[in-house]
């Protein structure tokens, strides 16, 4: 993005001491400090990379090597995953394709003393071309002492449309051997790591080695127990009924370039989704939301 269209995006959304644009390798992030938390949201992928609440340790995680670049999805923060969850059909993107696109900033107003930010994305000859449909889909994301994030499917076409989705968020934990993620227990999954087998969680989900499960038909409140660093991290969700937590762990973890082979044990992805048979059938002229509300709490 230009220097030119950076200024213009300053003059009309900028909010003097709290939101301004900056362009990151030609990808506009908006950095936003209010007295209640700090954040970076990059307009590509309408992806928040970062959120501090105020007298909080750094919630989400984003790889030291993570690479801003037109088109590449930075790693870590929360992706949005769309129109599919996971690996597409041959020769489509995996987790779908509206992380690596530029979304338009809508609007950045104080509601009260909670900020909102609009982004949205619509179809297009391009997007059409993967996926023949008509949409608008817009990530509201509202911040005040927690970070809520909507993220909302427009059917603006004539035919209904399925999909599914995901906030596909890494949060920043102290030591990965020394979290918990609670709320899932009694839950069955499909555990990826063994081929989609499934099972049922017993206990907490603890780390030992790489985790990658889709939890079903939960709509559960997660809390991350992040005991290194004292504090619980807590994931409210509303349309969602499944939830996956992953880490890569060691061998994973070395094979992706933007990611620093030791960063597996500082985070833990645990994702609010629609996905497996959670699918989401969005008639002509209707939406969806998918909304994710995440807190920290000092323990
Ligand atoms: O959500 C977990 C997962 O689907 C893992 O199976 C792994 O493929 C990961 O996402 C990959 O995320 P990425 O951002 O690299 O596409």
């Amino acid at each position: 993005m230009t220097q030119q269209n950076i200024a213009v995006l300053n003059d009309r959304f900028g909010l003097t001491s709290t939101l301004e644009i900056i362009d990151r390798n030609s990808v506009p992030v908006l950095r936003i400090s209010t007295p209640d938390a700090r954040a970076t949201i990059a307009l590509q992928g309408a992806q928040v990379l970062e959120w501090q609440p105020a007298g909080h340790q750094p919630v989400l995680w984003v790889s030291r090597a993570a690479v801003y670049q037109s088109g590449k999805g930075v790693r870590g923060g929360v992706p949005v995953c769309w129109p599919w969850f996971g690996a597409g059909e041959t020769g489509k993107p995996a987790h779908g394709f509206v992380r690596t696109r530029m979304w338009e900033l809508r609007a950045a107003d104080w509601h009260g003393d909670l900020l909102v930010v609009r982004m949205g994305i619509k179809d297009d000859a391009e997007t059409r071309a993967i996926w023949d449909h008509a949409f608008d889909l817009e990530m509201v994301v509202t911040m005040g002492e927690t970070l809520v994030m909507e993220l909302v499917t427009r059917n603006t076409g004539d035919r209904p449309f399925t999909i599914t989705q995901a906030l596909h968020t890494y949060f920043r934990v102290g030591d990965i051997e020394n979290t918990r993620v609670m709320g899932l227990e009694n839950v069955e999954y499909l555990d990826k790591v063994q081929n989609f087998a499934r099972a049922t969680q017993h206990g907490a989900v603890v780390f030992g080695g790489e985790t990658d499960r889709v939890y079903v038909n939960t709509t559960s409140t997660c809390v991350i127990d992040d005991n290194a660093r004292d504090r619980s991290i807590h994931i409210a969700k509303a349309g969602s009924h499944s939830t996956v937590v992953w880490n890569p762990w060691i061998d994973k973890a070395a094979g992706f370039s933007d990611m620093q082979p030791e960063e597996y044990r500082e985070m833990v992805c645990v994702e609010t989704c629609n996905a497996a048979d959670d699918t989401v059938t969005v008639a002509p002229g209707e939406s969806y939301t998918l909304r994710a509300e995440i807190s920290a709490r000092a323990d």
